[in-house]
Formats: structure tokens, sequence, C-alpha cells
């Protein structure tokens, strides 16, 4: 496969409201981003992925959006943004925008000029339908209702909306509608930004029909619909073969075999993908089926197409207290997980605060959460006569506040996030989990992270190399190879809590180099738990 920049970076993800606070809002903004560059220069990542912070009235923390050509004030203003901008590039680095395309805010002009009439020009740039039987125009859920339309009284319609009642989805039939998005996507492009994480893209094309789904609660029928690659190909032509730049899509019900349509590099579509195999499908760790997940995906894109490695973003609890073990191995665990996601084939994602250990959170009160999903989910299961406390203690675990709480960065009041009171509490264990103190000790999981970026600039089978599972029926132990022009490396990760014989493995390590290690060097043959190895056999 042909080389290229994107595939060869390491991305950071920051979820800026959460970040750094300079204004003292209790919000992060755009200045506290910048004021943390070199921070970020230090851990040595390439791209980052700016989340949301177009004009919004931020019922769905940015991703609802009315206004693409501003900035919403809690993150600052454009000047700031522009300046970000030069920064980061100054760094050396790359700055990637997060653009929801699917839907906009119930806010934005466009809706609520649809709103005014039935003939309003705007009323096609949504999708209105009337209603059957007296009811929606069909039984399919939204991601954060029970249902994925609304009424609008005065018009007597419903509108659609695959998430919240405040994110009304856009007709991507209506051709103005996507020539304006095309030219909001260029203004930004020529702006100097290099590349977008694509919000939901798969969503853009609705089934034709609009037919009752046979399982509602599946929510597939939402996306990978006939027309979805036009609307790509469109895009691609009216916009990103134009710059050189990155496109992520995240691409949620997606098997392999489909996406490859959308990142083949014959295609002309995107350049990689999320696919939400593990980090909405998979609730707990299950190594056989990561294994077999990681084996299909390697297989349907291999030569054709580059996948994305992560295990959380800012909508999934954090991986080492979902995946890992955030308690007595946090350390060993956080390192084992780094080693995997970046050694695996894909390019490597790190969501903030993932490359100091940094773990989910339990909080008592239903108030103390603000995740639009978990609070509408709470309140129809509550409707329906539910015990409250048990409806709570079963959204805890995967609550996408979970990975929302603000960075902590030393062992001083809200853990340095800021001065004013944060928007959702800090992680109680801030005084033992924070940057000051990962930056202090030599053997950190920052400075783990940092190796395994340096390491992955200097090795291209890191990169590059083809991939063979050497440990397929092995429930804890997963071993590796990644190989490229001659270079052999093995990568050995016991995920357990026990000790595990790697003899069981039948592998020859004799004359293998240790390149990496999350314990001091042993040629032991028992993995300690949570050990993670990477050797070089040439
Ligand atoms: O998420 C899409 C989405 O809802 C899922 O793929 C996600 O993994 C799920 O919420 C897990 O609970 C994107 C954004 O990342 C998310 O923050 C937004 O709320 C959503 O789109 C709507 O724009």
């Amino acid at each position: 496969m042909k080389r290229t920049w994107w595939k060869e970076a390491v991305v950071y993800q920051v979820y800026w409201r959460s970040f750094n606070d300079t204004d003292s809002d209790g919000f992060g903004d755009l200045q506290g981003v910048i004021d943390k560059l070199d921070y970020l220069k230090e851990l040595g990542v390439d791209v980052i992925w700016l989340n949301p912070c177009y004009e919004s009235p931020d019922f769905d923390n940015g991703y609802d959006i009315s206004n693409y050509y501003r900035i919403m004030d809690k993150a600052g203003d454009m000047a700031t943004w522009e300046r970000l901008l030069e920064e980061v590039h100054l760094r050396g680095m790359k700055l990637i925008m997060d653009l929801v395309l699917n839907h906009t805010s119930h806010e934005h002009p466009w809706f609520q000029e649809s709103l005014s009439s039935l003939d309003n020009p705007k009323r096609d740039y949504y999708i209105w339908k009337n209603p059957k039987n007296g009811g929606p125009p069909n039984n399919w859920r939204s991601y954060f209702e029970p249902s994925a339309w609304t009424y609008h009284e005065p018009t007597g319609q419903y509108y659609m909306h695959s998430f919240a009642v405040e994110q009304p989805d856009l007709n991507w039939e209506n051709k103005q509608m996507r020539q304006e998005m095309y030219e909001m996507m260029r203004y930004w492009l020529d702006k100097g930004i290099d590349g977008f994480r694509l919000d939901v893209i798969n969503l853009l094309a609705k089934q034709a029909g609009f037919k009752d789904a046979d399982e509602p609660e599946g929510l597939s029928y939402l996306g990978n619909n006939p027309g979805i690659h036009e609307y790509l190909q469109e895009m691609n032509e009216q916009v990103f073969r134009n710059y050189d730049i990155m496109t992520v899509g995240e691409i949620p019900f997606v098997t392999p075999e489909d996406g490859l349509l959308y990142v083949g590099e014959d295609r002309n579509e995107l350049h990689t993908l999320f696919h939400f195999e593990v980090a909405d499908d998979m609730p707990s760790w299950d190594m056989l089926r990561f294994k077999e997940i990681q084996k299909r995906w390697y297989e349907g894109l291999k030569g054709k197409g580059t996948n994305s490695q992560f295990l959380n973003n800012h909508d999934h609890t954090r991986q080492v207290t979902r995946f890992g073990n955030d308690g007595m191995y946090r350390v060993e665990s956080a390192k084992l997980l780094a080693t995997m996601i970046h050694t695996l084939p894909g390019i490597p994602y790190i969501f903030q605060g993932e490359e100091i250990g940094m773990t989910g959170v339990r909080y008592d009160s239903i108030d103390d959460y603000h995740d639009i999903a978990m609070k509408n989910k709470y309140e129809e299961e509550v409707n329906k006569g539910r015990e409250p406390s048990s409806v709570f203690e079963e959204l805890l675990p995967l609550s996408r506040d979970n990975s929302r709480t603000p960075m902590q960065w030393a062992d001083v009041e809200h853990a340095g996030f800021t001065d004013g009171k944060p928007w959702i509490k800090v992680n109680p264990n801030y005084p033992s989990i924070n940057v000051e103190k990962e930056m202090n000790e030599s053997n950190s999981v920052f400075y783990f992270y940092q190796t395994l970026i340096q390491l992955r600039k200097r090795n291209p089978v890191m990169i590059y190399g083809d991939y063979t599972d050497l440990s397929a029926d092995e429930p804890d132990l997963y071993c590796y190879k990644r190989s490229f022009e001659g270079n052999e490396w093995i990568v050995l990760l016991n995920h357990s809590d026990a000790i595990n014989n790697l003899k069981r493995l039948d592998l020859d390590l004799n004359g293998a180099e240790l390149i990496l290690s999350n314990y001091p060097a042993s040629e032991s043959n028992e993995l300690n738990p949570h050990e993670a190895r990477i050797y070089a056999l040439s």
C-alpha cells in the first residue's frame, strides 16, 4: 500500500470542554488547548482531533450545531481558533475538525425556517413525514429516544431524528443542502485544517420507503443504506480530493466488507473509519472475540484500505476501567492496552487522559451526570415504572460521562482543570492519577506512550506490517507477528490478573531482541499479570 502521512500518524482526541479551562467558566476552551500544545508535542502525537466547537445550544455537547461558521462561546472565538491552528502547525502537528453532517441543532436557522410551513424551501432540508394511523410514520427508535420521530403540531407532520429531539436529521436527497454543506467544508479546509472526523457519516442516506423495522431496538436500519456511497463520492469529488487531508468516518453497524466500500483506496470516499465492533458491541473484555474481530478486519481491508484502532472515545467508558484492570494493575494494564492499540494494524487513537491511565467514574446521583443518552434512557425506564436506583445502577458502567470527566493535570483543586466550578465533577482519584505525577516518574504510563509513539516513527513495521495471530485459541494471551520488508516483530500480551506461561504458544524467540516491556526486562517464559512485550526477530 502507498505510504501516506495519515497512515503513519498517531491521533490524539481533545475533548476540549474537559481539557483545560483558562477563563474559569468551568468549561475547557480553545485557549486551554493552545496552552497544552507543548505537552502534546512532548507526548509525540501527530494529529489532534478536536471535538465539535461550533456554535451550539449544547444539548449533546456540541454535536447539535446551530451555526457551522462560528465558534461556540464556551470554547472561545474564531480568532482563538485560528491561533490554535497556527500554533498546532508551528509545532509540526496537524488538526482535524469533528464535523456533524447527519443532523443540525433544532436551533439552526435552516430548521427554524423548515418549521415555518410545508412549502418553505428549507422544509425539504429535513425529513418530514405525514402521521401514520394517527402516530409516527414508523416504529424506528432513535439512539437517545424511544422514537426517531417528533410531531410538529402547527404543520401536522413528524420530523426524523436519529439522536435527540434537538438534533433533526438532514435530508441528503436535497441537492441544494448538499451544496451548502460542501461549501461550508471548503470554508474550513481553506482555513488550512488537515481533515475531518465525520460524525455518524454512514447515516446520511435513509432507508427508502421508511418502512417499519423488524427489530427496532437494533437501530442498524439507520445506517449503511443505498445512496450513501454516491453522497460520499460526490463529497470527495467536490471537497476532499482537492486537499491533502485525512478523513476518518464514524461508521457504526459496519462489517469489513461494507467498510471497504467506505475506505477502499480505489473508492474515492474516505481514508479510514471507526467501526464499533469493540467499543459499542463488546460490553466487557472477550479476548477470543477481540482476536476474531481483528482478524476479520485485517483480512477484509488488507492491502486495500486502512483501519483505525481505539478502545474508547468520548462516548464510552475509559478503556482501562472497561477492558483492563483499573485497580491493582492499573498501570500495567494501561500500558498493555496501549501496546496492543499501537501495534495492531491501523491508525492508533489516544483519547485525552488515556496517556496517564485515567479511569471511569462512579457518582452517587443521576444529578451528577450530564450525558443526554444516559439521562434520556434513565427517564424512559423510570417512566415505565421501574425502580430508579436499579435503573441508575444499570446505566452507570457505560455512561458516556465515564470518559468526559476533566483532564487530571495535578494534585491541586479540581485537578488543575479549572479555577471555577467544573461543568462535570472531577474524578476523585486525581491526587494519585495526574499529569504532573506522571511526568515525574520515568516508569509512568505517559512515558510508555511516548516510547510507543517514538517507536512508530522509526519502525514502519508497526504501520505497514502484515499481521498474523499466533495465539488464536488462548483466552488470556494475545501474541501476534507483524512483518514488513524483512523485519519481524512479535507482540506478547498477557491480558489477565494471573501469570501465564508462554510455552503454550510454541514460539521461537531465540536471538530475539526485547524492544519494549511494561515490566523490568526478563527472559522468563512466565508472563506477569498484564505484561506486554515487544520483540524484534530480525
Ligand atoms: O456518536 C455516534 C453514536 O451514537 C455511537 O456510535 C456511540 O458509540 C454511542 O453513542 C455509544 O453510546 C456520535 C458522537 O460521537 C456522539 O458523541 C454524538 O452524541 C452522536 O454521534 C450524535 O451526533
